[in-house]
């Protein structure tokens, strides 16, 4: 096996298929939790294997561990969602869990007390800081997302991949990728695109609703916010923020402005980005360097934590004593 396939154990894939092949044809239940907060990543990986499984003869029961369950407005649509049940109602036994897109038993939440039940657990994962957990591990790095392993796992339980698994899959794989744009993007991932498409995915309606569809109320505080970002020039620092009246006067969640930050870093002198939304909890700052600023230790300094180029961290203050904190970390070759 080459690319991302070496990742995987051999022995642990055939007993993967084998033990979800068995328990499909027995009948019996099997509960897929992907992690909270999902992504297209965790959504699209669950609700394809849960299609497949079902198509096999399994009970399937998709959930993640948190409530309410709230799908995120881009996946509402998606093949399988409405067989999504909350974790409080899942039945009181179940013969297997698998984890989806979950690099800890943390990002399970309220899932994580199960797999201390003695379910064999199957965990489909590739987060290079997978932690370990489960029974039949299928952790693979190297692969641009974890629907790149389901559909391995898919096509070895001998599931034809049709219209409806292929969108699943297709989701995972263009979010994960940033539209086949990140350094995650491989030849792997082009071909499991293309072969996607082949089987029906409608990859350009999916990408309108993923990337170019908003409420009203999320464009009007794009606007606002965009409307006021300021440059400041000695340290290449753009920056913005959306206080939690307007969000509220808007209808928008604080998560909801997630692309607001990478705007920002497009100003064309900017090296910093820096985003400050006002929450429930107090002010979340979002930052983005395109590279010569490690904006992971800034917040680091501040509190949080995150990559060189992709950082956040909860401050008590809003702008603009929060963005002095920020400049005095940049001018002090923090
Ligand atoms: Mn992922």
């Amino acid at each position: 096996m080459t690319g991302w396939r070496s990742d995987l154990d051999p022995g642990a894939l055939e007993e993967a298929v084998t033990r979800l092949r068995e328990a499909a044809h027995a009948g019996e239940t099997v509960v897929l939790a992907c992690h909270v907060s999902p992504d297209g990543d965790a959504l699209g990986a669950m609700l394809a294997l849960h299609l497949a499984l079902v198509e096999l003869g399994a009970v399937s029961i998709p959930t993640w561990g948190e409530e309410p369950l709230r799908v995120p407005a881009p996946y509402a649509d998606l093949p399988g969602v409405d067989d999504v049940v909350a974790t409080a109602d899942l039945p009181q036994g179940f013969d297997l869990l698998v984890t989806l897109d979950a690099a800890s038993e943390g990002r399970l939440g309220t899932v994580a007390p199960l797999l201390a039940g003695g379910v064999p657990t199957i965990v489909v994962d590739h987060h290079p800081t997978n932690t370990g957990f489960g029974d039949v591990r299928l952790v693979a790095p190297s692969a641009a997302a974890t629907v790149t392993v389901v559909e391995e796992l898919v096509r070895r339980m001998g599931v034809h991949v049709g219209r409806e698994i292929a969108t699943c899959l297709y989701v995972g794989l263009v979010t994960d990728t940033g539209r086949f744009s990140h350094a995650n993007t491989d030849r792997a991932a082009m071909e499991l695109g293309g072969r996607l498409m082949e089987a029906g995915a409608p990859h350009e309606e999916l990408g309108r609703r993923l990337f170019e569809t908003r409420s009203l109320g999320e464009l009007q505080v794009l606007g606002l916010a965009l409307s006021r970002v300021e440059l400041v020039g000695d340290v290449a620092l753009a920056h913005t923020y959306v206080d939690a009246d307007e969000l509220a006067e808007h209808g928008v969640g604080e998560d909801q402005l997630e692309g607001l930050v990478d705007l920002v870093r497009g100003v064309d002198v900017a090296e910093v980005a820096m985003v400050v939304k006002e929450a429930w909890d107090g002010w979340r700052v979002s930052m983005r360097s395109k590279g010569r600023v490690d904006v992971g230790a800034i917040a680091e300094s501040l509190g949080g934590g995150g990559h060189a180029q992709a950082a956040g961290f909860t401050a008590a203050q809003g702008p603009p004593g929060v963005v002095d904190d920020v400049l005095a970390c940049l001018r002090g070759g923090g």
